[in-house]
């Protein structure tokens, strides 16, 4: 088997709720506090990866992480037996809770930032899960996310799963989110492309703004320096500040890529021609030449783009090479984006077809398609070493979706959190699980 990008998906998990809790990412504040349906949130993420799993992509899935977060909880001081440190959170600070309870890691383009084999000094395959420091729901992600990473991805012969970096605001990193590797074919050598929000020691005049950025320009370097990654085929962009205002909090709400293609909007990044001409520079010196889909503001505007997640597409490659375009189905609802997406294509189109797919719960909390996985580039050798069974088949979806019938509830408020039961009704689906994905021992009681 030649290297091929698996795409993890996260499983959404049963406390999946819409608390409110990622200013700066519009859907959450716009939702905060409304009905969620955690069960369809997890059957909707199950159909999107059982389709692409029967298109012949090659598809895997990562299990939600444990929660609530006790360990968040009595390091803030609520302490007793477990259903009291949730009910004294509940009643104190019921944000806190909520945030010891968000099913966030659902996003897996946010658990870490992944660079092939090919692409590393020391033939590895390089983990770094990221701190998501600007977010307290978010930051607490990282111990575990490293921990699963390291039980999946074990064989240390093949891969290399660092800490996250430190988690202070000046290295706020958010993982592949604001990462894209383009190359010819998924196992030739390439160019990794890393977008940051801001430079933390660039200045000390701070620059007033809406939003705050999440992924700083340091952060970005260290990763490409863990990775051991070559500079003269690494290129940085910075976003430009614009778009990080309109609510593009992640790079990947404005731009995706893969392989030699980058689709894109022409107000993702604060110097476009630089970018462009550094990305198709690197990518000329690795033999290839750089296919760059640029999508003007009268087309799509920016406020459009992030209503619509156009951006946060997942873009795909049949196994007879045709190129795919994942979209969620709010894309269909807007009538600049339908337009736009027909004619990109319309016979003789840079892409061949668009799979639409109803995403809502996960969409509320601003949650797209390429939100929901996590690219992993593997050759034969490295997939085999891979002991649990997270690789996607008709079967597992079956069970999947049996478990998450019997054990998810179909609505969910921030007030439900509260609920004692509902973390031992968690804590038994999740025992289950374990033993569904073959991860023995991977939750552990907090
Ligand atoms: O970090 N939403 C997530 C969405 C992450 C999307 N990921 C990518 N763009 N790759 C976030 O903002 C909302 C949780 C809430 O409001 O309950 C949330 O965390």
């Amino acid at each position: 088997m030649p290297a091929q990008e698996v795409n993890f998906d996260g499983l959404v998990g049963p406390s999946h709720h819409h608390a409110g809790l990622a200013t700066g990412n519009v859907a959450s504040m716009r939702h905060r506090g409304s009905a969620a349906n955690p069960r369809k949130a997890a059957l909707q993420g199950l159909a999107k990866m059982l389709a692409l799993h029967r298109r012949g992509i090659p598809q895997a899935v990562l299990p939600p992480l444990a929660r609530p977060n006790l360990r968040l909880l009595r390091s803030l001081g609520f302490d007793g037996a477990d259903a009291a440190v949730l009910a004294k959170a509940g009643q104190q600070e019921p944000r806190l809770l909520s945030a010891a309870y968000s099913a966030s890691s659902m996003w897996t383009a946010n658990a870490a930032t992944v660079c092939p084999a090919t692409d590393s000094a020391d033939g590895k395959v390089h983990f770094t899960p990221a701190n998501l420091s600007a977010k307290l729901h978010r930051s607490v992600e990282h111990p575990d996310t490293a921990r699963l990473l390291r039980q999946i991805f074990s064989d240390k012969q093949h891969f290399a799963v660092h800490d996250a970096i430190p988690g202070v605001a000046a290295l706020g990193d958010e993982g592949a989110a604001n990462h894209t590797r383009f190359a010819r074919s998924h196992g030739e050598a390439g160019v990794q492309f890393f977008v940051y929000g801001d430079e933390a020691f660039a200045s000390d005049e701070a620059v007033p703004r809406r939003f705050a950025p999440r992924q700083y320009a340091e952060a970005s370097r260290a990763v490409a320096r863990l990775h051991q990654l070559d500079p003269a085929r690494t290129v940085y962009a910075r976003q430009s500040a614009a778009a990080i205002d309109a609510g593009v909090f992640h790079n990947d709400v404005i731009a995706v890529g893969h392989l030699d293609t980058l689709l894109y909007h022409e107000a993702a990044f604060d110097d476009e021609a630089k970018v462009i001409d550094a990305l198709s520079r690197a990518c000329g010196a690795s033999g290839f030449e750089m296919n760059c889909i640029r999508v003007a503001d009268r087309e799509l505007s920016l406020q459009d783009a992030v209503s619509t997640y156009l951006f946060n597409s997942q873009l795909l490659c049949a196994p007879d090479g045709r190129k795919l375009i994942v979209v969620p189905s709010e894309c269909q609802d807007n009538t600049a984006c339908r337009r736009y997406l027909a004619q990109l294509s319309a016979s003789g189109g840079a892409i061949a077809e668009v799979l639409s797919f109803d995403l809502h719960e996960s969409m509320r909390n601003g949650g797209g398609p390429a939100c929901l996985r996590l690219r992993v580039v593997l050759d034969a050798a490295q997939a085999a070493s891979i002991g649990s069974d997270v690789f996607f088949s008709e079967r597992l979806h079956g069970r999947l979706v049996d478990w998450v019938t019997r054990h998810y509830r179909d609505r969910l408020l921030p007030g439900d959190l509260r609920d004692p039961q509902l973390l031992d009704e968690i804590r038994t689906a999740l025992h289950e699980l374990e033993r569904i994905l073959n991860l023995p021992g991977f939750y552990v009681a907090d």
